[in-house]
């Protein structure tokens, strides 16, 4: 039998209720699968709009909670930064929900690899046992497996606006905050899963400045008044991006990939060379895109991870600035608040995993970026049935980068990095926060998972 078509939105159908689909299907499943992700370039192209996801991890509830509050695909572009399974007990029917999707919609969802996309890695941490239990055979974890290897190793975001358009949603409660209003450039805004605004950021007309005096400390980081006549319309080299702050202007391009950057790797080009269609090895430049870690330190440094490698401020800022970004994106750590900005915002961390292992208490975040021009992208989405949210995550804080530091700013930077002030405008981030899904949403085992969060 062939799945496609009618068949495939029938498995869709029933992955969507966390059912898992009959072993014949998912073999013709990831065939199809594979066919199609050979076709893509270790480095995938992504046009904003897009939202972008981190570790999943097999909690299928979560990942439904995710679709309430990002849309859901193909109303959505999605981007989803690896670790999919392992972990969680419904490893199986989120990856091949995932999968699914991507068979069915190739345009509007990209998956990429993390390190848990691996024979050695599953075998450890639950998802080869899952499908055993599930099939009573290991073949369809093989059959996952023979996927995981084709899965690209990183995607790059092209088109993103520098401002958000405002959300026009109500103010969440509990949020003791100044909200700028719509007609300033928008360049952060983190909203609660009913999308009530919980906290804006207004870039700083004034960070060109500030951004130079800084750079003149930094030799490292970029100049704000761009050397690099090749970067048409970036903000910074003049002709788009004024003091008046005008919106609407290019950004530079997103990398995305699961864990960091590598010693090996100085230009995105150099990852499009790799040989990808492997199982993931233990030292390399494609086990450190899928295993290193940003890090408070300079240069390089051991990981504690065993695979992979540290890397500080200087090295994200040198690669963003030869490679033309403006922003990495990356998830493989676990973030309390969702997401975490750091190195004045020239890496971001997204954490998709709410309540991780079901015991962490965390909450996990998306990433939208709107796409440059008009953001038509941005639908306003009805958020209905759960109230609440909010609560003991709220960031509030009216203090800017010459703001007051109040506690909450204090709490804030702890997420947005020390310092608001950039070398280069980024992309407008707008961050949807949620909870884990409700308890009577799942028919959850009480077992608890063994506490090493590492991996
Ligand atoms: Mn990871």
């Amino acid at each position: 039998m062939s799945i496609g078509g009618s068949d495939l939105d029938r498995a869709i159908t029933q992955l969507r209720a966390c059912r898992p689909i009959p072993e014949n299907q998912v073999r013709e499943l990831c065939y199809k699968a594979r066919e199609l992700l050979i076709e893509e370039g270790n480095v995938v192209g992504v046009d904003a709009p897009v939202t972008i996801c981190g570790d999943i991890h097999g909690q299928f509830h979560d990942l439904m909670e995710l679709f309430r509050v990002g849309g859901d695909v193909p109303d959505t572009n999605y981007l989803f930064m690896g670790d999919f399974v392992d972990r969680g007990f419904y490893s199986l029917e989120s990856f091949l929900l995932l999968l699914c999707l991507k068979v069915r919609y190739p345009d509007r969802i990209t998956l990429i690899r993390g390190n848990h996309e691996s024979r050695q890695i599953t075998t450890v941490y639950g998802f080869y046992d899952e499908c055993l239990r599930k099939y009573g055979s290991a073949n369809v974890w093989r059959y996952c497996c023979e996927v995981f290897d084709y899965l690209a190793l990183g995607a790059l975001v092209t088109g993103a606006a520098t401002s958000l358009e405002p959300t026009d949603g109500p103010i969440a409660e509990n949020t003791n905050i100044d909200i700028p209003d719509g007609d300033c450039d928008i360049e952060i805004e983190t909203l609660n899963a009913n999308g009530e605004i919980m906290y804006r950021y207004a870039r700083n007309s004034d960070s060109q400045s500030s951004a130079a005096s800084q750079a003149n400390s930094n030799p490292a980081s970029s100049s704000p008044i761009g050397p690099t006549p090749s970067r048409v319309g970036a903000a910074g080299t003049g002709a788009t991006s004024s003091a008046n702050g005008s919106s609407r202007n290019d950004t530079g391009a997103i990398l995305c990939v699961h864990g960091g950057l590598s010693p090996l790797i100085d230009s995105i080009d150099k990852i499009r060379l790799l040989d990808r269609k492997q199982e993931v090895p233990h030292e390399g430049a494609m086990c450190d895109l899928l295993w290193s870690d940003p890090d408070e330190i300079d240069g390089w440094g051991l990981s504690p991870r065993g695979a992979g490698f540290l890397f500080g401020a200087d090295i994200v800022k040198c690669f963003n600035h030869k490679n033309d970004l403006s922003l990495i994106a990356r998830a493989h750590q676990l973030v309390m608040e969702g997401f975490k900005e750091m190195f004045e915002s020239t890496i971001v961390t997204v954490w998709s995993a709410p309540n991780y292992c079901y015991r962490c208490g965390n909450v996990a975040a998306i990433l939208e970026l709107g796409e440059d021009g008009s953001n038509a992208g941005f639908v306003r989405r009805s958020n209905g049935e759960r109230g609440g949210g909010g609560g003991g995550w709220v960031l509030g804080s009216n203090a800017g980068p010459n703001g007051n530091a109040t506690s909450e700013s204090r709490r804030l930077s702890s997420v947005l990095g020390d310092s608001m002030q950039r070398t280069r405008d980024g992309p407008g981030r707008r961050y949807r926060v949620f909870e884990a899904a409700p308890q009577d949403s799942r028919g959850m085992p009480a077992k608890k998972p063994v506490a090493d969060y590492f991996l």
